[in-house]
């Protein structure tokens, strides 16, 4: 009961250090009528900070664009748009830079470890054009046809990704060696320095006869270095291919998952796969977040939310994810998960917010973090990047760290308050154990000593490193529309906290 005695204990909790990188969402939002664009920028709890309008009024799908972001937090963005060939930035306080102007019209975007990016870009329309490779001025250090010589079947977009040690893959369609006009998916491992195709890997379709056809849906790479390959294989799926150096290493059937909307899943700092639940087209049909295992495909979670799934984005540590969802144009959310617990808060998006959509590719920088730059140490509190996704901390809050404690908060089904406190250190160790817990309300201050005489139990686990506590038959008005947050701070000043939306969990 040592944790109960600290409760009260809020001021002990100071500013969370800020990084360079911050922890918050970008939100695309369109004007259907004057089609004016413009990013919105959300908190890790769906606080709105703020809006900034593009500075050209643009005709693309918002959903498809796929940004990259740097080691500042600014995220390169191609317009993919047929009347501007530029790429944007957007830097972490909203402010547009100025445009880089390109010789095609870029339509999809990768970072990569050295601080260069590349650029998918296309002759409009349906022509593709050359792969560029921006150097991280924004100047062009080569664009070159060659990677994508061998996708012969003509169609755009090719899919990028770059591996963790810097291994570039461009993926598209090719008829193969019999030229047969059957387009086979095929991913293109690339010299990243010139362009040139070092090995190339093609996925022939499953289906009957000679109808051996199959698509390319997705490449998107993972902390163990190597790059996952989505690929249609009519008319009896799709399969995830696991792809390291040029040999494909694992491959499984897609049980369930694909990308939200016309992004790639998303992968945490373990590994798992992070994806919407619909396995074909139409994917607009999915609602379901999934997380699918990297060992065999199985399903590990499948949490309902409120809308299909446009968008979706890991934040903090890589147990939150955010997606944006819709149900018709009026009916959209912005919705956070707790992958630990399930538990799902949105805010409902106002009229002001028309045609949001997460931003596609790495909208909160948790990509930087888990693959482009893990050696790297954003928020300078001595654990490495990909430490801190591998364990679940936050790369870009330095007073969350991967031995420090966590906290999880949920409702039980009779709305009880459910905390679950967890220190690798031992929750009672003087030297690591915890030494303050709150319970924040939003506006209302630390509601821990105000619930503790409604406390129905509390258990610490054998090897006394979990300290779960319930709070039941609380006079709390359902439908609150209240942000709860739950913080739990150890001997050496880590803090672990969670958050989450009064039931029915909808602001
Ligand atoms: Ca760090
Ligand atoms: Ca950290």
């Amino acid at each position: 009961m040592k944790a109960i005695r600290l409760m009260g204990a809020s001021l002990l909790f100071h500013q969370q250090a800020s990084a360079q990188i911050a922890d918050q969402a970008l939100v695309w939002v369109k004007d259907p009528v004057t089609l004016q664009q413009r990013v919105a920028r959300y908190d890790r709890q769906l606080h709105w900070l703020g809006s900034t309008d593009f500075p050209l009024s643009t005709s693309y799908t918002s959903g498809s664009i796929r940004g990259s972001m740097d080691g500042s937090g600014t995220f390169w963005v191609p317009l993919d748009s047929i009347q501007y060939p530029h790429v944007m930035r957007i830097d972490r306080a909203g402010n547009i830079l100025p445009l880089i102007t390109l010789s095609h019209y870029s339509m999809t975007s990768v970072a990569a470890p050295n601080g260069d990016f590349f650029f998918t870009t296309r002759i409009p329309v349906n022509t593709t054009g050359p792969l560029y490779c921006l150097a991280s001025d924004g100047s062009v250090k080569w664009a070159s046809m060659n990677p994508l010589t061998t996708f012969n079947a003509g169609l755009v977009p090719q899919r990028l990704a770059v591996s963790p040690l810097g291994k570039l893959y461009v993926g598209g369609a090719t008829q193969g060696a019999c030229s047969c006009f059957i387009d086979h998916a095929a991913v293109n491992r690339i010299d990243p320095t010139n362009g040139s195709i070092l090995s190339t890997i093609t996925f022939p379709g499953l289906g009957p006869g000679s109808n051996k056809v199959s698509y390319l849906l997705e490449t998107f790479a993972s902390p163990d270095d190597t790059v996952w390959a989505w690929v249609q294989t009519p008319p009896s799926g799709a399969f995830y291919f696991q792809i390291r150096n040029s040999i494909v290493v694992k491959s499984f059937p897609s049980l369930a998952g694909a990308g939200a909307g016309t992004d790639a899943p998303k992968v945490d700092g373990k590994g798992n796969l992070i994806c919407s639940s619909f396995p074909n087209f139409p994917i607009t049909q999915a609602k379901d977040l999934v997380q699918l295992s990297p060992i065999d495909g199985h399903i590990e979670k499948w949490i309902p939310l409120h809308g299909a799934i446009s968008g979706l984005a890991l934040i903090g540590g890589g147990e939150e994810v955010l997606a944006s969802t819709a149900n018709s144009i009026e009916d959209r959310y912005l919705e956070r998960i707790n992958l630990v617990t399930g538990v799902v808060s949105a805010l409902r998006m106002g009229p002001d917010q028309p045609g949001s959509v997460l931003a596609g590719g790495d909208a909160t920088g948790f990509i930087y973090a888990n693959i482009v730059n893990r050696a790297g140490d954003s928020d300078g509190d001595g654990a490495a990047n990909g430490q801190e996704t591998a364990a679940g901390s936050n790369p870009f809050d330095a007073t969350s760290v991967p031995w420090g404690p966590k906290v999880y908060l949920s409702w039980t089904a009779n709305q009880a308050i459910a905390l679950r406190y967890v220190d690798p250190d031992g929750i009672a160790s003087p030297s690591g154990g915890l030494t303050a817990i709150d319970l924040q309300v939003e506006g209302y201050g630390d509601l821990l000593p105000a619930i503790l005489p409604f406390l129905t139990s509390a258990t610490l686990s054998a090897d006394g490193k979990e300290f779960s506590v319930e709070f039941g038959a609380l006079p709390i008005p359902s439908n609150l529309k209240l942000r709860f947050t739950a913080r739990a701070m150890d001997a050496t000043g880590a803090i672990g906290s969670d958050w989450a939306v009064t039931p029915p969990g909808v602001l």
